[in-house]
């Protein structure tokens, strides 16, 4: 397992860091996700042989914001 962690930008609220908390972990090989607001970072646990930081990076895009 490999941890990364990785900086957002657009969170304003819980209801932003849920949304980006559940497109973190509705990815493949993806075994754990923290998001923390006031840091604006996510702490994610993933098989580096299923998934990589570029995927996580485009599921937060994708949810709408900055990765
Ligand atoms: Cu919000």
């Amino acid at each position: 397992m490999a941890e990364a962690k990785i900086k957002i930008e657009g969170m304003m609220c819980g209801h932003c860091q849920k949304s980006v908390t559940e497109a973190i972990s509705s990815l493949k090989g993806v075994s754990g996700v923290e998001v923390n607001l006031k840091d604006k970072q996510a702490t994610v646990t993933y098989d580096p042989k299923k998934t990589n930081t570029d995927a996580i990076k485009a599921a937060i895009v994708k949810a709408g914001y900055k990765a």
